[in-house]
Parts: C-alpha cells; sequence; structure tokens
C-alpha cells in the first residue's frame, strides 16, 4: 500500500496587488502558512509521498524569505524519509526566467521541470517498495501540447502515480485557467495509471473513480471566485482497488460571498452592520465548525433609503471598515450597486393608470430611447464632451422611478 499527499496550485509569492498593505501582508503569508500546514500533515499522518502538481511558485517573483521557507519545509520531509515529487506548472516551467531554478533543492526530492519523465520510486515506513511516481513538467509557459503522452505506460505490480499539471477538457472551472497543456479524460485513462494527481484547475474535483484522476484544488484561494475550504487530497492507494481519497482543508484564509437584501427600512450605518452581521451569523451557523480568516465580499442588494449614499465610494468605504471590526474579518469588500430606491418602480409598471404610463415612457427612456429633437437640445447640465445624450438622461433619471411611485402614489 502506498499513502501519499496530493496538493497543486500552491503559487507561493503571489503578489496580492490592489490589496491593502495589512491584508496583501497577511495572504502572502497564508499561502506559506498553508504549505506548512500540508507538511504537518504529510509528517502526522506519517504518508510515504508527497506531490506536487505543478504552480508552486505564482511567477519569476520568488522572496527571500519563500527561498529560505521552502527549503527549510523541504527539509522537513526528506529528514523523516517522505518522497517529494514536485512537477512545474505553467507558473513555474523549467526553462522560466527569475531565480526558481537556482533554489537549492533538498536531496530527495524529485523535480519534473520539462517534458522528459522523471520515475520516482516510493517506499512505506518500513523501507518496503510501495509504489512509483512519475511525474512531466512543465519547460515552457506556453505548453500548448499534451503533455500527458510523454508520459510512459507503467506495467508494474505495485501502485502507479502519474503527475500532471494540465488542463482536461471538460473539467468544472476549466474555462476559468488558460488552454495550457490541454488533454481529455480518455487520454489519461488509456494510460493504466492507479492515479493522477493532477494540478492546473484551482477547483477541487474528482474526474474519474477507478482509476482515480483528482485535481485537489488549489491549496489556498486566493481570490473571491476561490470560495470554500481549499487543502489537499490525502490518497491510500493499493494495487486492484479503488483509491481511499480524503480532502483535508489546510488554506487559514477563507474567500466567501454573501449576498444581503431586506434592507427596506435600514437608515443608518449602525441598522446596516447590524443586517449584515445577522445574515453573516447565519451564514456562519449553516457552515458550522468553520474556522477561518476571512475574506468577504457582502453584496447589498433591494430597496434601501442609503442606496444613494451608498454610490459614494468613501462611505461604502467606512462601511467596509466597520464591518471588519464588527464581523472579525481579515477583510471585507462591499458591494452595493445594485441597491435602488426601497420603492421597486417595476412593480407597478404594469398598472393601467397615469402611474404605469409615466413608468413605462421612464423604463423606455432610461433604456435609450431617443428624445425628441425639439426638447433634446438645451438640457441644462449637458455636455457632449462628457457623455451621449442618452447616457446623460439616464443618469439624471436614475432612481426617478421611485420617486415618481412615492409622488403619485402619496397624493392619490
Ligand atoms: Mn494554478
Amino acid at each position: 500500500m502506498m499513502r501519499f499527499l496530493h496538493l497543486a496550485d500552491v503559487h507561493l509569492d503571489t503578489p496580492f496587488a490592489g490589496r491593502a498593505p495589512r491584508v496583501r501582508r497577511r495572504l502572502r503569508a497564508a499561502v506559506r502558512e498553508a504549505f506548512a500546514r500540508a507538511v504537518d500533515l504529510a509528517l502526522d499522518e506519517r504518508v510515504d509521498a508527497l506531490v506536487v502538481a505543478g504552480d508552486l511558485f505564482d511567477g519569476e517573483l520568488l522572496s527571500f524569505e519563500t527561498e529560505r521557507f521552502l527549503t527549510a519545509q523541504l527539509e522537513r520531509l526528506v529528514a523523516d524519509r517522505i518522497t517529494v515529487v514536485y512537477a512545474t506548472g505553467n507558473h513555474d516551467p523549467g526553462s522560466g526566467p527569475g531565480r526558481r531554478g537556482s533554489i537549492g533543492w533538498p536531496e530527495g526530492v524529485a523535480v519534473a521541470d520539462g517534458t522528459t519523465p522523471v520515475r520516482t520510486q516510493v517506499h512505506d515506513r518500513n523501507g518496503q517498495l510501495a509504489g512509483w511516481i512519475t511525474a512531466v513538467g512543465h519547460g515552457t509557459a506556453r505548453e500548448s501540447s499534451d503533455l500527458s503522452r510523454h508520459l510512459p505506460k507503467p506495467d508494474g505490480f505495485f501502485p502507479e502515480v502519474a503527475v500532471l499539471h494540465a488542463q482536461v477538457e471538460a473539467s468544472v472551472g476549466s474555462s476559468a485557467h488558460g488552454r495550457y497543456a490541454p488533454t481529455t479524460l480518455k487520454a489519461l485513462l488509456s494510460k493504466p495509471y492507479d492515479y493522477w494527481a493532477l494540478g492546473h484547475v484551482h477547483r477541487r474535483q474528482e474526474l474519474h473513480q477507478h482509476p482515480a484522476v483528482h485535481y485537489p484544488g488549489n491549496l489556498q484561494g486566493r481570490t473571491p471566485a476561490e470560495a470554500g475550504p481549499r487543502g489537499a487530497l490525502l490518497v491510500e492507494l493499493e494495487s486492484g482497488r479503488a483509491a481511499r481519497v480524503v480532502f483535508r482543508s489546510l488554506g487559514p484564509v477563507r474567500w466567501e460571498t454573501i449576498d444581503v437584501t431586506g434592507l427596506e427600512t435600514i437608515e443608518s450605518l449602525d441598522g446596516l452592520v447590524r443586517a449584515v452581521s445577522r445574515r453573516w451569523g447565519d451564514w456562519l451557523e449553516a457552515e458550522a465548525g468553520s474556522r477561518a480568516e476571512w475574506m468577504v465580499r457582502i453584496r447589498l442588494a433591494g430597496g434601501c433609503p442609503l442606496w444613494r449614499l451608498l454610490r459614494d465610494p468613501t462611505e461604502v468605504a467606512t462601511l467596509e471598515t466597520e464591518l471588519v471590526g464588527e464581523l472579525d474579518l481579515l477583510d471585507a469588500v462591499v458591494e452595493a450597486e445594485a441597491l435602488h430606491a426601497p420603492i421597486d418602480p417595476r412593480e407597478h409598471t404594469t398598472r393601467h393608470d397615469a402611474l404605469g404610463w409615466v413608468l413605462r415612457e421612464l423604463e423606455e427612456i432610461e433604456g435609450g430611447k431617443a428624445l425628441p429633437e425639439s426638447i433634446a437640445r438645451g438640457l441644462q447640465g449637458f455636455d457632449e464632451r462628457m457623455e451621449t445624450l442618452p447616457e446623460y438622461v439616464a443618469r439624471i433619471l436614475d432612481g426617478a422611478g421611485a420617486e415618481i411611485v412615492t409622488r403619485m402614489l402619496r397624493s392619490s
């Protein structure tokens, strides 16, 4: 039997540009911390091997801190006689620029950084042969051919693992990634490996059960789109039997998005913070047991008297700061563009009265319907160097529907 930890897409030294320095520092450290946790897990579980299926690094940048950190972590594995296999991906190709190639890999770390397969024996804790791991890597940043064809057909009696950073057609979320080293499930299954340790697509998924084909997803989420727990796969392989694969969450920071509606009566910052807080509390409760540092995107939508105030980025920033403190988050990003006036004019557009008629006209004008030439000219405040006439009209009429509903219903 062979036991190993399969991880991929670590993206060490991701810059996290555009975030506040405090958040950026934490996110950069979190990526390293996730890797350290993977090493802890490998040692605790006494696995035979640790497999990194590409994009260990994010790019050319390799900080001194990461260089020191990485060799120290790998040495912990090697000292415990855990075989380490690392195949390069499109973010860290063998011939890429930068200092990655000058890392002094500890002895016992097998690096596949090109199309020549690197075949490594794995021994169990008693020193007995437990299986084989065969890897190919990306030689350049733009591998457009199917790298799986470079992998030999194994014929051994022992469990065989293939390591590959590639985009398998039809995997979920693959369209979000560049088409590097594209391949098909059929191509992979044509070679009798017991387990395909894939990397590249950042969403964890099982593409095939027996033989097993898995993406572990990235080790630590890096964007709002990478929600949910992130980590590595703990794998047990025995010849002729289905692989036992267990996911272990390792990334210390989690990214999530919550939608907050029902703000029709909220008129204060306190009220807004309470509403978001309640929603977040419910969300956490549904995720019972999830502990993390949270990067939360909060989407406010629906009617709210504060909708116009929240068009101002300064006000949104103040709300975000409040939420970070109140909800104990690493960071909060508030999206308020979907808020509108408390009254939704769309609920009244089908009325067979004056109000309905006015709203329908308004909707058409907001949709870009041309105004009669005679009234289009000489609109105060319109500057054709800044915007088109329909844009100008739509802008000044923004929110007018709700106001018209309020006035016309009040007077009726
Ligand atoms: Mn990646």
